[in-house]
């Protein structure tokens, strides 16, 4: 595991194995480094890893260990992106045994609502969002993050919605600015939201 910083930069001292890890701006003048961050969307809290698995391990409560070596294949893997979808129940043992073995401040969202990725056809730093339920589909909001931050502000370019949720990219933060809804796995969010992206929904 390597990080576990938050939009804020705070450190979350509870987790001892936690290090401030760089910001891909920061870093980029050294061979570039990828990371796999899942951001629970319910706290706003970001924990990032060396792989995508390991990602998607931390992001379904252990659930799912065995998640593709990356976010392209994982974007063409149909029994993947099911398991993903599978009912909370089979989860919620995983979810109580992943809990004993680290501590929490606070209870996760362990429904992955869709993930955005850094580049273009899924690659890059990836970020898995989580929720705590499935999105209704009703026309209301579901989920939120009003303001990107400098971690990962005016970088996405690649997007997969899931857990029944649509995603939708602001070009500024509050959900102000140009807007565009994402409804299915898309390897380019087009010009006018590439690199834009400085708050999103999931509805
Ligand atoms: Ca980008
Ligand atoms: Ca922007």
């Amino acid at each position: 595991m390597r990080v576990g910083t938050s939009a804020a930069g705070l450190v979350a001292a509870a987790c001892a194995s936690v290090l401030l890890v760089p910001s891909p701006a920061a870093a980029a003048s050294q061979a570039k480094p990828v990371g796999h961050c899942v951001v629970d969307l319910a706290t706003e809290r970001i924990t990032c890893y060396d792989t995508f698995r390991e990602s998607i391990a931390a992001a379904t409560g252990g659930r799912i260990t065995d998640a593709p070596a990356t976010p392209a294949k994982a974007a063409e893997d149909k029994r993947f992106l099911a398991e993903l979808d599978a009912p909370a129940g089979n989860s919620a043992k995983a979810a109580a045994k992943a809990n004993t073995s680290r501590t929490s401040p606070r209870a996760a969202s362990q429904v992955v609502g869709g993930f955005v990725y850094e580049d273009f056809n899924y690659g890059g730093w990836s970020w898995t969002l989580t929720i705590p339920s499935r999105c209704r589909n009703d026309g209301a909001w579901d989920a939120t993050y009003g303001d990107l931050g400098s971690f990962w502000n005016n970088k996405i370019t690649s997007v997969i919605p899931a857990g029944n949720c649509h995603i939708e990219l602001h070009s500024d933060p509050h959900y102000q600015g140009a807007r565009q809804m994402y409804t299915s796995s898309t390897p380019y969010v087009g010009d006018a939201m590439n690199d834009q992206a400085s708050s999103m929904v999931l509805t």
